[in-house]
Protein backbone atom coordinates (compact mmCIF):
# COMPACT_ATOMS: atom_id res chain seq x y z
CA UNK A 1 0.00 0.00 0.00
CA UNK A 2 1.79 2.89 -1.52
CA UNK A 3 1.59 6.27 0.96
CA UNK A 4 1.24 7.73 4.16
CA UNK A 5 -0.64 6.35 6.87
CA UNK A 6 -1.55 9.18 9.44
CA UNK A 7 0.96 8.78 12.42
CA UNK A 8 -2.52 9.02 15.19
CA UNK A 9 -5.58 7.47 13.23
CA UNK A 10 -3.68 4.80 11.09
CA UNK A 11 -5.95 5.99 8.06
CA UNK A 12 -4.23 6.84 5.05
CA UNK A 13 -4.45 10.23 4.27
CA UNK A 14 -3.90 10.68 0.65
CA UNK A 15 -1.32 13.43 -0.36
CA UNK A 16 -0.88 14.99 -3.20
CA UNK A 17 1.80 13.25 -4.43
CA UNK A 18 -0.31 10.32 -4.21
CA UNK A 19 -3.16 12.05 -6.29
CA UNK A 20 0.12 12.72 -8.69
CA UNK A 21 0.78 8.80 -8.97
CA UNK A 22 -2.91 8.36 -9.49
CA UNK A 23 -2.75 11.19 -12.23
CA UNK A 24 0.50 9.67 -13.92
CA UNK A 25 -0.94 6.29 -14.34
CA UNK A 26 -4.41 7.42 -16.10
CA UNK A 27 -1.89 9.44 -18.42
CA UNK A 28 0.68 6.45 -19.56
CA UNK A 29 -3.03 4.32 -19.75
CA UNK A 30 -3.78 7.05 -22.18
CA UNK A 31 -0.70 6.70 -24.05
CA UNK A 32 -0.14 3.00 -23.88
CA UNK A 33 -4.19 2.87 -25.52
CA UNK A 34 -3.45 4.49 -28.81
CA UNK A 35 -5.53 2.10 -31.13
CA UNK A 36 -9.48 3.62 -30.04
CA UNK A 37 -11.49 5.83 -32.18
CA UNK A 38 -8.95 8.80 -33.39
CA UNK A 39 -6.09 7.68 -31.05
CA UNK A 40 -7.53 8.51 -27.44
CA UNK A 41 -9.23 8.00 -24.71
CA UNK A 42 -9.01 11.15 -23.76
CA UNK A 43 -12.93 12.73 -24.76
CA UNK A 44 -14.60 9.91 -23.58
CA UNK A 45 -12.98 10.16 -20.15
CA UNK A 46 -14.16 13.79 -20.16
CA UNK A 47 -17.53 12.98 -21.51
CA UNK A 48 -17.64 11.02 -18.30
CA UNK A 49 -16.77 13.26 -16.02
CA UNK A 50 -19.21 15.56 -17.49
CA UNK A 51 -22.15 13.20 -17.02
CA UNK A 52 -21.36 12.30 -13.86
CA UNK A 53 -20.79 16.24 -12.60
CA UNK A 54 -24.08 17.29 -15.00
CA UNK A 55 -26.93 15.77 -13.10
CA UNK A 56 -26.56 18.34 -10.57
CA UNK A 57 -30.02 20.32 -9.56
CA UNK A 58 -29.22 23.37 -7.85
CA UNK A 59 -32.45 23.26 -5.97
CA UNK A 60 -32.36 19.80 -4.46
CA UNK A 61 -28.71 19.56 -4.36
CA UNK A 62 -29.60 16.15 -5.47
CA UNK A 63 -26.83 15.03 -9.02
CA UNK A 64 -23.64 15.89 -9.02
CA UNK A 65 -19.66 13.99 -9.10
CA UNK A 66 -20.28 13.79 -5.58
CA UNK A 67 -21.55 9.69 -5.88
CA UNK A 68 -20.13 8.06 -9.18
CA UNK A 69 -23.95 6.77 -9.38
CA UNK A 70 -23.59 6.09 -12.72
CA UNK A 71 -21.98 2.66 -11.53
CA UNK A 72 -25.68 1.54 -11.01
CA UNK A 73 -27.86 0.01 -13.36
CA UNK A 74 -30.89 2.66 -13.84
CA UNK A 75 -28.16 6.04 -14.02
CA UNK A 76 -25.60 3.58 -16.54
CA UNK A 77 -28.37 2.53 -18.27
CA UNK A 78 -29.94 6.57 -19.23
CA UNK A 79 -29.65 6.77 -23.04
CA UNK A 80 -27.37 9.56 -22.22
CA UNK A 81 -25.11 7.37 -20.70
CA UNK A 82 -24.60 5.26 -23.77
CA UNK A 83 -21.07 4.01 -24.22
CA UNK A 84 -19.46 5.58 -20.54
CA UNK A 85 -18.83 1.76 -19.77
CA UNK A 86 -15.83 2.35 -22.14
CA UNK A 87 -14.67 4.99 -19.99
CA UNK A 88 -15.42 3.17 -16.49
CA UNK A 89 -13.88 0.38 -17.50
CA UNK A 90 -10.68 2.23 -18.82
CA UNK A 91 -10.38 3.28 -15.51
CA UNK A 92 -10.91 -0.14 -13.29
CA UNK A 93 -7.44 -1.43 -13.90
CA UNK A 94 -6.45 2.76 -11.89
CA UNK A 95 -9.14 1.73 -9.19
CA UNK A 96 -7.73 -1.50 -8.37
CA UNK A 97 -4.29 -0.28 -8.23
CA UNK A 98 -5.17 2.93 -6.31
CA UNK A 99 -8.22 1.29 -3.80
CA UNK A 100 -7.90 4.32 -1.47
CA UNK A 101 -9.66 6.98 -4.28
CA UNK A 102 -12.94 6.71 -4.78
CA UNK A 103 -14.77 6.26 -7.88
CA UNK A 104 -16.37 9.86 -7.81
CA UNK A 105 -12.73 11.44 -7.17
CA UNK A 106 -10.66 8.69 -9.76
CA UNK A 107 -13.62 10.11 -12.62
CA UNK A 108 -13.23 13.65 -12.02
CA UNK A 109 -9.30 13.55 -11.77
CA UNK A 110 -9.71 11.86 -15.20
CA UNK A 111 -11.32 14.08 -16.93
CA UNK A 112 -8.95 16.62 -16.19
CA UNK A 113 -5.85 14.19 -16.57
CA UNK A 114 -7.23 13.84 -20.13
CA UNK A 115 -7.93 17.73 -20.90
CA UNK A 116 -4.21 18.20 -19.94
CA UNK A 117 -2.74 15.50 -21.59
CA UNK A 118 -4.78 16.86 -24.47
CA UNK A 119 -2.52 20.07 -24.18
CA UNK A 120 -5.66 22.02 -22.81
CA UNK A 121 -5.64 24.57 -19.81
CA UNK A 122 -4.26 23.53 -16.41
CA UNK A 123 -7.27 22.57 -14.04
CA UNK A 124 -7.16 22.74 -10.62
CA UNK A 125 -8.10 19.74 -8.75
CA UNK A 126 -9.67 19.05 -5.22
CA UNK A 127 -10.67 15.89 -4.04
CA UNK A 128 -12.91 14.32 -1.46
CA UNK A 129 -16.16 13.33 -3.22
CA UNK A 130 -18.26 10.34 -1.41
CA UNK A 131 -19.50 7.37 -3.85
CA UNK A 132 -23.06 7.19 -2.92
CA UNK A 133 -25.22 4.18 -2.69
CA UNK A 134 -27.99 2.86 -5.32
CA UNK A 135 -30.97 5.33 -4.03
CA UNK A 136 -28.65 8.39 -4.89
CA UNK A 137 -29.54 7.88 -9.05
CA UNK A 138 -30.34 10.59 -10.07
CA UNK A 139 -33.86 10.54 -12.36
CA UNK A 140 -33.16 10.40 -16.31
CA UNK A 141 -33.59 13.54 -18.28
CA UNK A 142 -31.17 15.60 -16.45
CA UNK A 143 -28.28 15.59 -19.15
CA UNK A 144 -29.08 18.00 -22.52
CA UNK A 145 -30.65 16.74 -25.34
CA UNK A 146 -29.20 17.61 -28.58
CA UNK A 147 -32.15 17.77 -30.80
CA UNK A 148 -33.15 20.79 -29.12
CA UNK A 149 -32.19 24.79 -29.14
CA UNK A 150 -31.47 27.55 -26.78
CA UNK A 151 -34.22 27.47 -24.78
CA UNK A 152 -33.51 23.98 -23.52
CA UNK A 153 -29.71 24.62 -22.86
CA UNK A 154 -30.94 27.40 -20.65
CA UNK A 155 -33.01 25.11 -19.00
CA UNK A 156 -30.71 22.35 -18.60
CA UNK A 157 -27.40 24.32 -17.72
CA UNK A 158 -29.79 27.00 -15.28
CA UNK A 159 -30.53 24.20 -13.16
CA UNK A 160 -27.00 22.85 -12.73
CA UNK A 161 -26.47 27.33 -12.20
CA UNK A 162 -25.00 28.28 -14.98
CA UNK A 163 -25.25 31.47 -17.26
CA UNK A 164 -25.21 32.25 -20.97
CA UNK A 165 -21.07 32.63 -21.01
CA UNK A 166 -20.82 29.49 -18.69
CA UNK A 167 -23.19 27.00 -21.37
CA UNK A 168 -21.15 28.33 -24.37
CA UNK A 169 -17.44 28.02 -22.54
CA UNK A 170 -18.54 24.56 -21.44
CA UNK A 171 -19.19 23.44 -25.22
CA UNK A 172 -15.99 24.33 -26.58
CA UNK A 173 -15.15 20.74 -24.93
CA UNK A 174 -16.99 19.63 -28.15
CA UNK A 175 -13.70 20.57 -29.76
CA UNK A 176 -12.89 16.86 -28.94
CA UNK A 177 -14.03 13.70 -29.66
CA UNK A 178 -17.01 12.44 -31.72
CA UNK A 179 -20.55 11.41 -32.08
CA UNK A 180 -21.39 7.57 -32.46
CA UNK A 181 -24.43 5.89 -34.44
CA UNK A 182 -24.03 3.20 -31.51
CA UNK A 183 -24.06 5.49 -28.57
CA UNK A 184 -26.06 8.40 -29.50
CA UNK A 185 -27.14 7.83 -32.88
CA UNK A 186 -25.50 10.90 -34.42
CA UNK A 187 -22.39 10.43 -36.24
CA UNK A 188 -18.73 11.69 -36.57
CA UNK A 189 -16.05 14.56 -35.24
CA UNK A 190 -16.23 18.31 -34.54
CA UNK A 191 -13.58 19.19 -35.20
CA UNK A 192 -10.08 17.78 -37.89
CA UNK A 193 -8.20 17.49 -34.49
CA UNK A 194 -10.46 15.48 -32.11
CA UNK A 195 -7.61 14.69 -29.85
CA UNK A 196 -6.59 18.36 -28.88
CA UNK A 197 -8.17 20.97 -26.84
CA UNK A 198 -8.47 23.97 -29.40
CA UNK A 199 -10.76 26.79 -29.88
CA UNK A 200 -11.42 25.14 -33.40
CA UNK A 201 -15.27 24.49 -32.45
CA UNK A 202 -15.85 28.24 -32.23
CA UNK A 203 -14.04 29.06 -35.63
CA UNK A 204 -15.61 26.28 -37.34
CA UNK A 205 -18.75 26.77 -35.87
CA UNK A 206 -18.85 30.59 -37.49
CA UNK A 207 -16.77 30.08 -40.54
CA UNK A 208 -18.05 26.87 -42.07
CA UNK A 209 -21.38 26.34 -43.85
CA UNK A 210 -23.32 24.02 -41.82
CA UNK A 211 -26.05 22.32 -44.09
CA UNK A 212 -28.68 19.47 -43.06
CA UNK A 213 -27.35 16.16 -43.43
CA UNK A 214 -29.37 13.62 -45.51
CA UNK A 215 -29.45 10.37 -43.72
CA UNK A 216 -31.79 8.07 -42.30
CA UNK A 217 -30.01 9.23 -38.76
CA UNK A 218 -31.34 11.57 -36.46
CA UNK A 219 -31.29 15.50 -37.44
CA UNK A 220 -27.50 16.84 -37.28
CA UNK A 221 -25.28 19.13 -39.66
CA UNK A 222 -23.04 18.38 -41.74
CA UNK A 223 -20.03 21.23 -42.93
CA UNK A 224 -20.44 21.73 -46.69
CA UNK A 225 -16.90 21.88 -47.67
CA UNK A 226 -15.47 18.40 -46.25
CA UNK A 227 -18.69 16.56 -44.95
CA UNK A 228 -16.80 15.03 -42.56
CA UNK A 229 -17.45 17.35 -39.55
CA UNK A 230 -20.77 17.67 -37.97
CA UNK A 231 -22.93 19.71 -35.51
CA UNK A 232 -25.69 18.93 -32.89
CA UNK A 233 -28.80 20.98 -33.01
CA UNK A 234 -28.00 22.10 -29.69
CA UNK A 235 -24.85 23.30 -31.07
CA UNK A 236 -25.98 25.32 -33.58
CA UNK A 237 -28.22 27.18 -31.21
CA UNK A 238 -25.14 28.69 -29.99
CA UNK A 239 -24.70 30.35 -33.00
CA UNK A 240 -28.25 30.92 -34.07
CA UNK A 241 -28.90 32.73 -30.53
CA UNK A 242 -27.53 36.30 -30.39
CA UNK A 243 -26.83 36.27 -26.66
CA UNK A 244 -24.61 32.91 -27.19
CA UNK A 245 -23.13 33.84 -30.30
CA UNK A 246 -21.23 37.05 -29.04
CA UNK A 247 -19.29 34.43 -27.04
CA UNK A 248 -19.01 31.83 -29.91
CA UNK A 249 -17.57 35.17 -31.54
CA UNK A 250 -14.77 35.89 -28.37
CA UNK A 251 -13.76 32.69 -27.98
CA UNK A 252 -13.00 32.02 -31.62
CA UNK A 253 -11.67 34.89 -31.86
CA UNK A 254 -8.96 34.77 -28.54
CA UNK A 255 -8.01 31.02 -27.80
CA UNK A 256 -6.14 32.28 -24.46
CA UNK A 257 -8.96 33.59 -23.35
CA UNK A 258 -11.55 30.74 -24.23
CA UNK A 259 -8.60 28.34 -22.06
CA UNK A 260 -8.63 30.44 -19.22
CA UNK A 261 -13.09 30.84 -19.04
CA UNK A 262 -12.87 26.74 -19.67
CA UNK A 263 -10.72 26.05 -17.21
CA UNK A 264 -12.96 28.12 -14.50
CA UNK A 265 -16.08 26.61 -15.74
CA UNK A 266 -15.27 22.93 -15.55
CA UNK A 267 -13.85 23.58 -12.25
CA UNK A 268 -17.05 24.45 -11.32
CA UNK A 269 -19.23 22.07 -13.51
CA UNK A 270 -16.68 19.50 -11.17
CA UNK A 271 -17.33 20.63 -8.05
CA UNK A 272 -21.14 21.39 -8.15
CA UNK A 273 -22.58 19.88 -5.14
CA UNK A 274 -19.30 18.72 -3.18
CA UNK A 275 -19.36 19.41 0.07
CA UNK A 276 -15.83 20.57 0.58
CA UNK A 277 -14.73 21.44 3.91
CA UNK A 278 -16.26 24.94 4.34
CA UNK A 279 -13.46 25.83 6.87
CA UNK A 280 -10.11 24.94 4.70
CA UNK A 281 -11.94 25.33 1.71
CA UNK A 282 -9.05 22.58 0.97
CA UNK A 283 -6.48 24.48 -1.32
CA UNK A 284 -6.85 23.13 -4.63
CA UNK A 285 -3.95 21.44 -6.49
CA UNK A 286 -2.31 21.63 -9.83
CA UNK A 287 -1.04 17.92 -11.27
CA UNK A 288 1.66 17.65 -13.66
CA UNK A 289 1.36 17.18 -17.08
CA UNK A 290 3.10 14.59 -18.29
CA UNK A 291 6.20 16.01 -20.72
CA UNK A 292 5.58 15.21 -24.28
ZN1 LIG B 1 -21.17 16.54 -25.30
N1 LIG B 1 -22.00 15.16 -26.55
N2 LIG B 1 -22.99 17.49 -25.15
N3 LIG B 1 -20.41 17.82 -23.94
N4 LIG B 1 -19.44 15.55 -25.39
C1 LIG B 1 -21.34 14.14 -27.17
C2 LIG B 1 -19.97 13.86 -27.09
C3 LIG B 1 -19.11 14.54 -26.27
C4 LIG B 1 -24.15 17.14 -25.80
C5 LIG B 1 -24.39 15.92 -26.49
O1 LIG B 1 -25.67 15.54 -26.68
C6 LIG B 1 -23.33 15.08 -26.93
C7 LIG B 1 -21.04 18.89 -23.34
C8 LIG B 1 -22.28 19.37 -23.70
C9 LIG B 1 -23.18 18.70 -24.54
C10 LIG B 1 -18.29 15.89 -24.71
C11 LIG B 1 -18.18 16.81 -23.69
C12 LIG B 1 -19.18 17.71 -23.34
C13 LIG B 1 -22.24 13.38 -27.97
C14 LIG B 1 -21.87 12.14 -28.77
C15 LIG B 1 -23.48 13.97 -27.83
C16 LIG B 1 -24.74 13.51 -28.54
C17 LIG B 1 -21.95 10.91 -27.88
C18 LIG B 1 -21.58 9.64 -28.63
O2 LIG B 1 -22.31 9.29 -29.57
O3 LIG B 1 -20.56 9.03 -28.29
C19 LIG B 1 -25.13 18.19 -25.61
C20 LIG B 1 -26.55 18.24 -26.14
C21 LIG B 1 -24.52 19.16 -24.85
C22 LIG B 1 -25.13 20.46 -24.47
C23 LIG B 1 -24.49 21.60 -24.61
C24 LIG B 1 -20.21 19.43 -22.31
C25 LIG B 1 -20.63 20.59 -21.40
C26 LIG B 1 -19.05 18.69 -22.30
C27 LIG B 1 -17.85 18.80 -21.42
C28 LIG B 1 -17.52 19.89 -20.74
C29 LIG B 1 -17.19 15.10 -25.22
C30 LIG B 1 -15.73 15.22 -24.79
C31 LIG B 1 -17.70 14.25 -26.20
C32 LIG B 1 -16.95 13.23 -27.06
C33 LIG B 1 -17.05 11.86 -26.45
C34 LIG B 1 -16.37 10.80 -27.27
O4 LIG B 1 -16.59 9.62 -26.94
O5 LIG B 1 -15.62 11.10 -28.19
Amino acid sequence: FSGSASETTGVFVPKQEDYQKVYNEIAALLQDKDDYDDGSYGPVLVRLAWHASGTYDKETGTGGSNGATMRFQPEGDHGANAGLVTARDFLAPVKAKFPWITYSDLWILAGICAIQEMQGPTIPYRPGRMDKDIAACTPDGRLPDASQGNKHLRGIFGRMGFNDQEIVALSGAHALGRCHTDRSGFDGPWTFSPTVVTNEYYKLLLNEKWNWKKWNGPKQYEDKTSKTLMMLPTDMALVSDKAFKQWVEKYAKDEGLFFKDFAAVITKLFELGVPFDETTQQTPMTLKPTAN
